[in-house]
């Protein structure tokens, strides 16, 4: 999806001109995919732009790079402030943000311990990710030929950048192949996750969604859809799901940041029943709430001014 740039980005402390935040090509992580990131959204409220969860996200990106055995050089505090200061000067309503902190300039070499670690925010405008009709006529699925990565391989649980080459090989499959996004299996066969989503399907009457034991990313988007589930009064559990489970669930949605809560309508071209009551509730509950339209909810909402 194309970029569209704002007025300034974050890098290292200082807020720079949206031209003026380059790189070199010989910088570390472009090299070998160490680095970590973030996925965030801000909406648009009456007090103006609130960041949705933004201490959360900030404490995984810690999280992800302490998985990675990177110390990052800014605390989560210092990033929220950070972040707030990026929205603002965009002057966007609304606005999807990317921390991203990665080995520089300087050392070339496997060895990152030397490395220097350089920390950049940028926010820009960014639609339906999967599509603007994806909560109401659900996205085609398809089981990817690629599998998750194992724990001890790449760990899943870190928002890693290298992590990524196997989402784009799964994703770009699935396009080529005519469908809208990948259902990746762990390396024991299990369901893990989408190439950017976690999932979620209806067995019984009752919501499962994967644990990160099955490669999944726990997803911010994930534990907010379970809170609004349980207030809905719906049973949700974390449990492993197999590809047949999949087939005949009464109801399938995936979910994340940028996805936001998306329908599926079939996976591997057998029907799901779409939308489904639970998805379209939800769905539009996770609408209201990002927005601060739900009381109990409003302290997930950091604003910027
Ligand atoms: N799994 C993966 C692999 C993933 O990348 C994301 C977010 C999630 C689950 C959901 O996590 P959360 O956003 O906390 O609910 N994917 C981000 C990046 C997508 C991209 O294309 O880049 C996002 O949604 O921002």
């Amino acid at each position: 999806m194309p970029i569209t740039p704002t007025e300034k980005i974050w890098m290292n402390g200082e807020l720079v001109a949206w031209d003026d935040a380059r790189i070199h090509v010989l910088t570390h992580t472009l090299h070998y995919g160490m680095g970590v990131f973030e996925g965030i959204r801000a909406y648009e409220t009456p007090q103006g732009p609130a960041v949705f969860r933004l201490t959360e996200h900030m404490a995984r990106l810690h999280n992800s790079a302490k998985i990675m055995g990177m110390e990052l050089p800014y605390s989560v505090e210092e990033l929220v402030q950070a972040t707030k200061d990026v929205v603002r000067a965009s002057g966007l309503p609304s606005a999807y943000i990317r921390p991203i902190a990665y080995y520089g300039y300087g050392e070339m070499g496997l060895n990152t311990l030397p490395c220097s670690i350089d920390v950049s925010i940028a926010c820009w405008p960014w639609g339906a990710y999967l599509g603007e009709e994806a909560v109401t006529k659900g996205v085609r699925m398809k089981i990817s030929s690629w599998t998750r990565h194992d724990h001890n391989t790449m760990p899943p649980a870190s928002k890693t950048t290298g992590n990524y080459v196997n989402s784009s090989l799964a994703k770009v499959e699935a396009l080529k192949a005519g469908y809208d996004e990948a259902i990746m299996l762990s390396p024991q066969g299990f369901v893990s996750e989408c190439t950017g989503e976690n999932i979620f399907v209806a067995r019984d009457g009752v919501l499962v969604t994967p644990p990160v034991a099955a490669g999944a990313l726990e997803g911010l988007t994930q534990d907010t859809v379970i809170a609004i589930a349980k207030d809905f009064g719906f049973e949700v559990r974390f449990d492993y799901l197999t590809r047949s489970d999949l087939y005949v669930c009464e109801e399938m949605f995936v979910c994340g940041t940028a996805a936001e809560v998306s329908a599926v309508n079939s996976v591997d071209d057998r029907d799901i029943p779409c939308p489904g009551p639970m998805t379209t509730a939800i769905a539009a509950e996770y609408a209201r709430t990002v927005r601060g339209e739900v009381d109990r909810y409003k302290d997930w909402l950091e604003h910027v001014h």
